[in-house]
Formats: structure tokens, C-alpha cells, sequence
């Protein structure tokens, strides 16, 4: 269940039902949010170095990112081979009012950069020794290699524990490793819009919660095997069901996070297919040159998931929506109904600080990594060199039996130079998205059948009872060191759904 306890909910909730009346900004949640059919509000650039900090919210005690003054996380914009600098302050309160898996908070922070083939070791992407306790600060200084595929990354907290309730928070922003236009040279010049998929919580019984429910237009049928009330409806960028700018017959570029803890987003928008361009950052065109693009009519997102697409305005006269459907999370899942998370506008006035976006020519070469169809047969052919069984119970959530501790050895060694193939098992009744960190993976097979389009993803959903076998790829050995992988439905990873590796 996802109720949450601060009682400053009843106050903000309210004031947005007044304010839903009045058409003026209110506090809600995290942050200020604006009413519902506003602009969909542009998150700021910044490349490196930058600082950071971690912060409550004055008026929610809330956890969030502080970014020159602002509570709106900024879009990281870093090239490959760049080394990407971060000063991250952690500024937020010694006693938190928030609750987290074992008690109070403790306010303790790092940051992960979701997707990025960078090293697990400090000061890169450590989530297991840089810890920062309030008053303390991490210095991360991480070297993005120059075959890092281009797209649409994320940043987010990632303490053991508190990851679930700062994620919630919104301590999450994009990064975007540029030259994704190298591989779909269309995209040069198109309107580029960043959508950062977040939570607005519902409470049951709550006048306001029901209005927000109306607002987005989400149905009061039970949605899929799963029981009890919705607790969630996805904002954009800070908003409630925005409204996006674009002409009849204009493409724009789309790049989607779904950063929330726990809510899934089957993206489409009403019946207009979407050019796929790249799934969790990854390029089509970087494993396959001669397919880097896809028609979608819907795309998955679990938690932690990226989508990125060319989006053409529908005809004049039309009423389009991007919306989520409803996802079936199982019988032991959190309701994850259809709601539409924002409006196309056809006839609206662009806003002047448009930025083009899309990345300057440079002098890098186009990266390609094709893996043959002969070696992934030679791998299918192969037994998985490791298997990851997820199971839970009433007391928790393992792998393979194993609820994770800090102070656990690696629950794996591989080395690195190689793809392997490992096979990932659902043993319970609701879904759950696997996500290992440094890497992507190709999901070539479902069951022991071979998936007819596979795909290259770093966080996969599993349905209750499926098996999915993936090619891991551990071929860089910038990777060395100990990371994890884990359930990216946050609070699972904080009661223990979560494993170390060593990468040799
Ligand atoms: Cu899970």
C-alpha cells in the first residue's frame, strides 16, 4: 500500500482543490505545483561541473534536490568521454519527520547515475561506501566513456534503506549523454521536450485526491488482479496533466523518465504511433545501424525506465493525450490504473525560450556495437551462468533467497571481457522490474523462447511467474569493482530485494 504519513497531505491537498478553482500555483508535495493544464514547465540545463544539494522542503519537510536556489533538479547535459563533476551537499535535517523501511529517516544520500557504463568504485558511481550523513558532502568525479551510447539517463539517490522515500521525494533529475542524432540524423533541429515522470499521492477518502483522480481522467473500475485503491497519479516535470505545445504535423523529440518508485507507465498517445529512437538510453541504431528507428503504438516504462521518440502533432480538430493504460501489477501488486499524464496542445503559443537542443555537430565518431546473430545463439545454447529468483514473503523481499544486508560479501563474481548470459525469475503475484547498475542487457528470450525483437534495456519488467533470459553485457572492464542489481520498484529494494556483484 502506498499511503503515506504526513499529515501536511490534508493541508496541500486541499489547497490545490481551492487553488484547481482559482487557477493559482499551490503547494503540493514536494514542491510548488502548478495547476492542472499549464505549460509543461521546462526543466533548467547545466553541464558540469555543477553542485547539488539535498535539502528538505521548508514547507513539507520533504527531501529534495536544491539546484542554484530552485527545488527543480536540473537536465545534466554531458558528452561522451567527459568527466562528469558533482558537488553534492547534503543539507537536509539530522531528524527527519518522513518514515522510511526501518523507522524514521535518517536523511542519509548519494547519488547513482542510472544506465551509465562508468566504474562502481569511488568517487563514480558508488552507491555502497560514498554515503553522505547531513552536514556531509560527496565529491563524485565520474569518467563517462567515449563509447557511452547516447540518450536519455537519470539521477537519483540510492541509500539502502531512505531510496524509496527520496525517490518519492523527487531527488531525481535526466541526464542526457549527448550525439543521439548521430544515429537518427532527423532529429537535428527538432523541438526537444524532456519529461520527467514523478508522483503526486492520493489518500483515500480525501476530496481533493478524488478531484486530482477526476482530473486525470482515471477510471473507478478495478484495473488487472490487483486490489486496493490507487495511491498514486504521475505529475511531468512537477505538473498534474500539463499541457505540450505542438502543431498539427510537426515532429518533435521526446524524451521520456519514468523516475517514480513504484508506478509503471505504458506510454501512448491515443491512437498516434510514436518513432521509437531509444529504450533506457540506448540507441536502436547502436547495437542494429540499419534499424535505428521503430513504429510504437505503446511502450512500457517500469520504474526507472527511458523512452525516447520522434512524436508527430495530430490533425487539427483532434483531441490527443499521452497517457498511461492500465497495468496489470498482479494480485499481490499496488493498483496501477490508466490516467492521462498530459495534453497535446494544438493551437497554443509555443513559449520563446525555446532551446534547440539536439547536440552540436562534433568531431566524434558514430559508435556501433553489433552482436551477431551466431553469438547470441551460441549464447541461448548455453545454460545461464546465473540465475536471479526473486521471492517475498510477509517479512520481506530476497534474492534468491537472500534479503540484502550492507555488510554482505558479492553475491556473484564475473568476470568482465564477456557477454553471459544470465536468467532472471519471477517466483511471486505481482510484477517487478529488474535493474543492474553499470550495464545494459539484451532481453533475447521469455521461458526459454526466443524473443522475436529483443531489446536492449538496464531495467526489465517481470511478470508474476515469468522467466527472462538476458545477454549480459560485461565486455568493458571500465565496470570493475562491486556494484549491485536489484528490484527497481524502490521500496522492494529497500526491504531487501537487492544484491552485490563483483565485476573482476
Ligand atoms: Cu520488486
Amino acid at each position: 500500500m502506498n499511503t503515506h504519513p504526513l499529515s501536511h497531505f490534508m493541508r496541500t491537498s486541499v489547497s490545490l482543490a481551492f487553488a484547481m478553482t482559482l487557477g493559482v500555483e499551490v503547494l503540493f508535495a514536494q514542491a510548488i505545483i502548478p495547476p492542472i493544464g499549464t505549460p509543461l514547465q521546462e526543466p533548467p540545463d547545466v553541464r558540469t561541473p555543477l553542485v547539488l544539494s539535498a535539502v528538505n522542503d521548508p514547507t513539507s519537510g520533504r527531501g529534495a534536490f536544491s539546484f542554484k536556489g530552485s527545488e527543480i533538479p536540473p537536465v545534466i547535459r554531458v558528452s561522451p568521454g567527459q568527466k562528469l563533476r558533482i558537488t553534492y551537499l547534503n543539507r537536509m535535517k539530522t531528524s527527519s519527520g518522513e518514515v522510511c523501511v526501518d523507522g524514521p529517516c535518517m536523511n542519509m544520500t548519494n547519488l547513482h547515475f542510472h544506465g551509465l557504463h562508468v566504474s562502481p568504485e569511488s568517487p563514480q558511481d558508488d552507491v555502497l561506501s560514498m554515503m553522505a550523513m547531513p552536514g556531509e558532502s560527496l565529491r563524485y568525479t565520474v569518467d563517462i566513456p567515449f563509447d557511452q551510447p547516447s540518450g536519455l539517463y537519470w539521477y537519483h539517490t540510492h541509500p539502502h534503506g531512505e531510496s524509496y522515500q527520496q525517490d518519492l521525494d523527487g531527488m531525481s533529475g535526466a541526464i542526457v549523454v549527448e550525439g543521439i542524432d548521430r544515429y537518427v540524423p532527423g532529429l537535428r533541429g527538432l523541438k526537444e521536450q524532456i519529461l520527467i515522470l514523478r508522483d503526486a499521492e492520493l489518500r483515500q477518502g480525501d476530496e481533493a485526491s478524488s478531484r486530482l483522480e477526476a482530473a486525470v481522467d482515471m477510471p473507478q473500475t478495478i484495473c488487472g488482479n490487483a486490489t486496493g485503491n490507487p495511491g498514486r497519479i504521475f505529475t511531468v516535470n512537477g505538473t498534474v496533466r500539463p499541457k505540450i505545445v505542438i502543431a498539427p504535423g510537426e515532429k518533435q523529440f521526446w524524451r521520456i523518465v519514468n523516475a517514480s518508485p513504484d508506478l509503471y507507465a505504458d506510454l501512448t498517445i491515443d491512437s498516434e504511433a510514436m518513432t521509437m529512437v531509444a529504450l533506457d538510453g540506448m540507441p536502436l541504431g547502436y547495437h542494429d545501424r540499419n534499424h535505428p528507428t521503430e513504429s510504437v503504438q505503446h511502450i512500457l516504462l517500469a520504474p526507472a525506465g527511458r523512452f525516447e521518440a520522434i512524436v508527430t502533432g495530430p490533425a487539427l480538430g483532434t483531441k490527443a493525450s499521452l497517457r498511461s493504460l492500465c497495468v496489470d501489477t498482479g494480485a499481490d501488486g499496488d493498483p496501477n490504473p490508466a490516467m492521462v499524464i498530459a495534453d497535446l496542445d494544438l493551437v497554443g503559443r509555443r513559449d520563446v525560450s525555446t532551446r534547440s537542443r539536439s547536440s552540436a555537430a562534433d568531431s566524434q565518431k558514430t559508435v556501433y556495437k553489433p552482436l551477431s546473430s551466431e553469438a547470441i545463439h551460441d549464447l541461448e545454447q548455453r545454460n545461464a551462468a546465473f540465475v536471479v529468483n526473486f521471492t517475498e514473503d510477509k517479512n520481506g523481499f530476497y534474492i534468491n533467497n537472500k534479503k540484502y544486508k550492507p555488510a554482505d560479501d558479492p553475491m556473484v563474481t564475473v568476470k568482465t571481457g564477456n557477454y553471459i548470459h544470465w536468467q532472471v525469475v519471477n517466483q511471486t503475484h505481482e510484477i517487478h522490474p529488474f535493474h543492474i547498475h553499470q550495464v545494459h542487457f539484451l532481453v533475447y528470450g521469455k521461458a526459454g523462447v526466443a524473443i522475436s525483437d529483443p531489446k536492449w534495456m538496464d531495467t526489465v519488467n517481470l511478470e508474476p511467474g515469468e522467466s527472462l533470459d538476458l545477454i549480459m553485457d560485461f565486455t568493458d572492464p571500465i565496470i570493475r569493482g562491486i556494484s549491485v542489481f536489484h528490484c527497481h520498484l524502490l521500496k522492494h529494494e529497500d526491504k531487501g530485494m537487492m544484491a552485490k556483484i563483483r565485476f573482476e
